[in-house]
């Protein structure tokens, strides 16, 4: 392909190369239209940020709140009111943009056991909150809050980039994502460092205990035993801000949103122990820091796009679901600020298409800020919208038969 543009004119060429890393994004796809409308559409939230199904059979679906609520929805998709199903907003967790009550993963056991795992913000010191909550022994469409169980805490240096997906894996452990640390060029350099939380996905047993940690490390995370102060709980680093990330229900693959910092959004499928850039790149090209070069390999990611299409990534869902059949096995994930939903098809571990798979209509007001995708246990994906400061509603994608 690049031997038949090089016989084409000068000019041409040197527009080709500017353009080529972010080809891909921008690249007309063949993904047959999606329409989104409102899964519920009598529902108004606020700042939703996750939401998944409850893994015991009850048909129950769960969304959380920044500000500090998390909510069972009614199962009436007409219906107005959500019940609370636990409520930290006397804590303010919700001190800033991207602070709050951020995650909500359920135990793989959580019919037998009631436990449910919160990731949440608080200051003086700043910091995030990793715990372990049971419902009410009374009333399951309660959280007890009695029962917190304070796993680990990440201290953070600055509000922005906290990370924060929690997630059980295929392996029964929890995985979570937690930011570099904010402020902006990563001044610290966490995300190359294996000697702190920040800027890395972790891995961690809630059901074993390692020495006095009120968690366990599995025996095979890819840093145990690797020197004094590196922690072990790390699975892949180099991150800069995995706001959201899931797995494939079908392969186990770990899918991550990486949200960039100046010009390039990316999505990266997530290895032990590997190392994603950050700050040493940002997407497919060079960052620009004084850095010595990587002494180790550095991943790419799979697709990145550019500030033409957008400058929040927010990670999303392979697609397992029965409603879009052309968009089964199909990564779908969204800009936050424009709204775009993006699509990554990869086949037999390649990229065979990627791009805009739906953009907002034109002049929308409020514009929809999509700030995370939710899953429910047949597969069906959700889009969580905030609309204005604080307003927020749930969509779904469909597409003409
Ligand atoms: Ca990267």
């Amino acid at each position: 392909m690049r031997l038949s543009y090089c016989l084409r004119p000068y000019l041409f060429l040197l527009a080709l190369l500017a353009s080529a890393l972010v080809a891909s994004a921008q690249t007309p796809t063949n993904f047959a239209p999606v329409t989104m409308k409102l899964a519920y559409p009598e529902l108004t939230v606020q700042r939703p940020i996750w939401l998944c199904e409850a893994p015991d059979g009850s048909g129950r679906i769960f969304l959380v709140e920044q500000g500090g609520k998390i909510l069972i929805l009614p199962r009436d998709r007409s219906g107005k009111e959500a019940s609370v199903f636990l409520d930290i907003t006397d804590r303010k967790p919700y001190a800033s943009n991207e602070e709050g009550l951020l995650a909500l993963a359920f135990h793989p056991q959580f019919k037998s056991n009631g436990k449910f795992y919160i990731f949440y913000t608080q200051q003086n010191p700043r910091r995030n909150r990793l715990c372990e909550l049971q419902v009410d022994k009374t009333d399951k469409n309660r959280a007890d809050l009695s029962t917190e169980r304070l796993l680990l805490e990440v201290p953070k240096p600055y509000p922005n980039h906290n990370g924060s997906t929690l997630l059980f894996g295929p392996d029964g452990y929890l995985y979570f994502s937690a930011g570099d640390g904010g402020s902006g060029n990563d001044p610290h350099n966490n995300g190359q460092s294996l000697k702190t939380w920040l800027g890395k996905i972790h891995r961690i047993d809630v059901d074993t205990r390692t020495s006095d940690l009120p968690y366990g490390i599995p025996k095979d995370n890819p840093f145990v035993g690797k020197g004094e102060g590196v922690r072990e709980e790390i699975w892949a680093y180099g991150l800069r801000n995995v706001w959201r990330m899931s797995f494939d229900r079908q392969t186990g693959e770990l899918w991550a949103g990486d949200v960039g910092q100046n010009k390039f959004e990316e999505v990266d499928i997530i290895e032990k122990g590997g190392n994603y850039g950050w700050r040493i790149r940002e997407g497919f090209h060079a960052f620009a820091t004084n850095d010595p070069p990587a002494t180790v390999k550095l991943i790419d990611p799979v697709f990145e796009y550019d500030r033409k299409l957008g400058n929040s990534m927010t990670g999303g869902f392979v697609y397992r679901g029965k409603r879009l059949p052309s968009l089964v096995g199909t990564y779908l994930c969204a800009d936050f600020t424009t709204g775009r939903i993006f699509a990554v098809k990869r086949e037999n571990g390649k990229v065979t298409q990627s791009g805009v798979l739906f953009t907002q209509p034109k002049g929308l007001i409020p514009l929809r800020n999509i700030a995370s995708f939710g899953e429910d246990a047949k597969g069906e994906l959700y889009i969580l919208v905030f609309e204005g400061a604080a307003n927020g509603r749930i969509y779904e994608l469909f597409q003409e038969p």
